[in-house]
């Protein structure tokens, strides 16, 4: 059985992140490590949470694993606390990474043209220098805006993401960027440098405003790549998947601090088989 490693916190309320990244990647067939970075009450969109950090444990569980031999076919990391975390991850990289495995980094930070609370620029830096050690990067337009320094607005057209996928991808060979708006459609636009290729894919946009899409997307995308199905069909039934749970939870859900995403593992899991 192939084997990840995801590193990023538990919110203990509000779907996101490893309450996410867990059961999603677990039901692609993928046997799911993981790194509690923090421990939160909830996350960061409620007042008053909590915020254990964890960063000293990932030396020594890093320590700990390269004694025991462990290896994995992908690292993908999330939301990350600070930036002492982002250099313990960084660490973590340099010893865990092989010639055989892909680096997923989601750059957690922002959303709707602001960064999450306890964010600075100094954060937007750091989080850029580790997504300049990943195979694929996975930020949403605002962190797409942030770490390039272009002024975030919800109207890019085609052409302009196309300029924003260029520049990103000047360290990082294949770049995702996601929550794109145009035409009234929402979707994610995709730029692979080693072939010198775009790929776009959008689907009807679902009012309101849901949380935590962007770590369904990345650990569905995580779960299909690691099932060795192309980048292209990947971003495709990551997309359709977050899609499906969005309009789950327009449906059914009257209070969204997180999507449905439970109902519509089997979806899932009949796509990944589909294009195995
Ligand atoms: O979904 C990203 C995320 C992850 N973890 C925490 C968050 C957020 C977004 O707000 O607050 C703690």
């Amino acid at each position: 059985m192939k084997r990840i490693v995801t590193i990023q916190d538990i919110s203990c309320i509000g779907k996101c992140s490893l309450t996410v990244a867990l059961p999603i990647i677990s039901a692609t067939g993928i046997e799911t490590a993981i790194i509690p970075t923090t421990i939160l009450s909830t996350h960061t969109a409620f007042k008053g949470y909590t915020f254990r950090d964890l960063s000293c444990d990932i030396p020594l569980i890093s320590k700990h694993w390269q004694k025991e031999n462990f290896a994995f076919d992908a690292i993908y990391t999330g939301y990350l606390g600070n930036i002492d975390q982002i250099n313990k991850v960084e660490e973590f990289i340099n010893v865990f990474n092989s010639n055989k495995n892909i680096i997923i980094v989601d750059p957690a930070m922002a959303d709707n043209g602001t960064l999450y609370p306890g964010f600075d620029n100094k954060f937007v830096k750091k989080m850029k220098e580790l997504c300049d050690k990943a195979d694929i990067i996975v930020p949403n337009l605002t962190e797409a805006c942030l770490m390039l320094e272009k002024q975030y607005k919800k109207d890019f057209t085609e052409e302009e993401i196309k300029d924003l996928l260029i520049d990103l991808s000047n360290k990082t060979s294949r770049v995702v960027i996601t929550d794109i708006t145009i035409n009234n459609k929402i979707g994610i636009m995709s730029y692979d440098a080693t072939k010198k290729k775009f790929f776009s894919y959008f689907r009807s946009k679902i009012n309101g405003k849901y949380h935590g899409t962007g770590d369904v997307f990345a650990s569905a995308l995580v779960g299909a790549l690691t099932n060795d199905i192309s980048l292209e069909k990947s971003l495709k039934i990551a997309t359709d998947f977050t899609w499906e749970t969005i309009k789950e939870t327009f449906e059914k859900e009257t209070n969204p601090y997180g999507v449905n995403f439970e109902t519509k593992l089997p979806y899932l899991i009949n796509k990944i088989n589909k294009a195995k």
